[in-house]
């Protein structure tokens, strides 16, 4: 199989993924579907590292210490809080989404946020469903755009990025004399 420029660059990326077991009908999907975005886009299997952690308060710890390692481009939280009648929910959301925010600003490694959060059961199935939202595919797909968005940014800072096309306009590259 010919593999596009993006697939040939995916190949060698290692990408971290930390997965809720609570709602695992639900996270079950997220992941499976998560796994097979990846794969689609040519990120290797033996690069992709899975931990799963009791609930999706648990989340930010885990994926601020695989994405603290380096050792990963990215790294993808799967959850899914479902309220129920208790303001618990509330604590749950606040504490997974303030937490993976944070996580990614500390480390300066994309850190995604694929935890749903949703009224029903129904409505987290149907997020999780390949077929459907497929957030799982989703949350995979935005990695790796994560990634591409920091390399260039990265290549901002030298005259050219890695396919040799200057980023800058020429106009502004020699006013800053480069
Ligand atoms: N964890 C979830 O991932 N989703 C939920 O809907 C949920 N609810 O509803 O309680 C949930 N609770 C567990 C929580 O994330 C922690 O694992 C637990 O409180 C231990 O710290």
């Amino acid at each position: 199989m010919k593999l596009s420029p993006k697939s040939r660059a995916a190949a060698g990326l290692r990408i971290g993924i930390v997965a809720a077991k609570f709602n695992q009908s639900v996270t079950g999907k997220l992941l499976s579907s998560c796994l097979a975005g990846l794969s689609k886009h040519g990120v290797k299997d033996a690069n992709i590292h899975v931990v799963r952690v009791p609930g999706a308060f648990e989340i930010p710890l885990a994926a601020r210490t695989m994405a603290m390692t380096k050792r990963f481009d990215a790294v993808i939280c799967l959850g899914a809080v479902i309220r129920g009648d208790t303001p618990h929910f509330d604590y749950i959301c606040s504490a997974a989404s303030r937490g993976i925010a944070q996580a990614a600003l500390d480390a300066g490694v994309p850190i995604i946020f694929g935890v749903l959060t949703t009224e029903t059961v129904a409505q987290a199935v149907e997020r999780a469903d390949p077929e459907k939202f497929d957030r799982g595919g989703d949350a995979a797909k935005s990695a790796l755009d994560m990634v591409h968005v920091l390399r260039q940014i990265a290549a901002m800072a030298s005259p050219a990025d890695e396919s040799g096309v200057t980023l800058l306009p020429k106009r502004v590259s020699r006013r800053h004399g480069r």
